[in-house]
């Protein structure tokens, strides 16, 4: 194997990479996403922050439709004793006292007095499995008493697939306040799978001898992409990624003569695979390869070739 080209591996490792909640899914999704789910109707609100010197904390399920998370907006007033730079935090959450799987902020002066107004939350995208239920969580950390946001909603069963929740507790346990939805807007992008990997590379070999073989695939999304190839003797190994449309190139030696399979997928940074990208090869079943013949057929294939065709017909490697 080239050492050079095959930086890669190991296969656990990044695939724990690949479904951690901090994945780095570079795009510019403000050009991009669009609008999941939402609760936009309202006529109260909820409070967050500090209220008669207990700590509250709001949050929301919902269950995104979308496989990439981008961002969040929130329909949000404030007390005016709030402080100008007091953060209103947003945590998405797989269960109320879960990881936070992406969070963002914003400060307390960009947050209106009196009228509530659509406020932003652009946390790193993250992938999410759509048809799951995650959280909204709002929280203030710490802000002085009777110092509170408001996040409206509305006391109806507006939203169907979540509910709110409340924290008295700075978080620790959460009561459902069933028939409330707070108002809410998610935005996200689909994820589509890589398309079906090219492979190219020598169709007809001799064993123990490595070969190149060159990978490439496209992915709609513009993710990077690695490559898992089965070599088809019991081999199977991962690439390094690399950009969506940039080959690869891997080196593999077989032991044994035969007639193999090799195949490979592509797979996005969210985990998504294409379908299985194949190509036939074969190492001579016919005859024995001798050391000078093998180094013969790797430095001049052609001239191998002639050989070939001039003293052993039934041999051509052109069949
Ligand atoms: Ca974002
Ligand atoms: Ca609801
Ligand atoms: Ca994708």
């Amino acid at each position: 194997m080239n050492k050079s080209i095959c930086v890669l591996f190991i296969s656990l490792l990044f695939c724990g990479m690949v479904t951690a909640s901090s994945i780095n899914y570079s795009k510019n999704t403000m050009l991009f996403d669009e609008l999941d789910q939402s609760q936009t109707q309202t006529n109260g609100g909820r409070l967050l922050g500090t209220y008669s010197n207990a700590k509250w904390q709001l949050a929301q399920s919902f269950v995104p439709q979308k496989g990439i998370l981008t961002r969040v907006e929130l329909y949000l007033s404030r007390e005016e004793v709030v402080p100008a730079t007091q953060p209103f935090y947003l945590a998405i959450r797989e269960s109320l006292t879960g990881a936070t799987l992406t969070e963002a902020s914003i400060s307390a002066s960009s947050v209106p007095i009196s009228n509530p107004a659509w406020k932003e939350f652009d946390f790193p995208d993250i992938p999410v499995n759509a048809g799951e239920e995650y959280f909204l969580v709002g929280y203030s950390p710490d802000v002085p008493n009777n110092g509170f946001f408001f996040w409206s909603g509305i006391d109806t069963d507006t939203y169907v697939n979540g509910i709110t929740y409340i924290s008295g507790d700075v978080g620790v346990t959460w009561d459902p306040d069933y028939g409330y939805d707070l108002c809410f807007k998610t935005y996200g992008l689909t994820n589509d799978p890589p398309e079906k990997p090219s492979i190219t590379g020598t169709v007809k070999g001799v064993p123990d001898v490595p070969y190149n073989y060159t990978f490439t695939a496209v992915e709609p999304d513009g993710e990077n992409i690695k490559y898992v190839i089965d070599w088809a003797d019991g081999n199977q190994e991962e690439t390094v990624y690399v950009s969506s449309g940039e080959s690869i190139t891997m080196s593999h030696t077989w032991a044994d003569r035969g007639r193999y399979t090799i195949q490979a997928k592509a797979v996005d940074v969210v985990g998504k695979e294409s379908e299985w990208g194949t190509l036939n090869i074969q190492m001579p079943t016919t005859y024995t390869i001798e050391p000078w013949w093998q180094w013969l057929e790797q430095q001049f294939p052609l001239l191998a070739r002639l050989f070939h065709f001039v003293f052993s017909p039934e041999l051509n490697l052109s069949n």
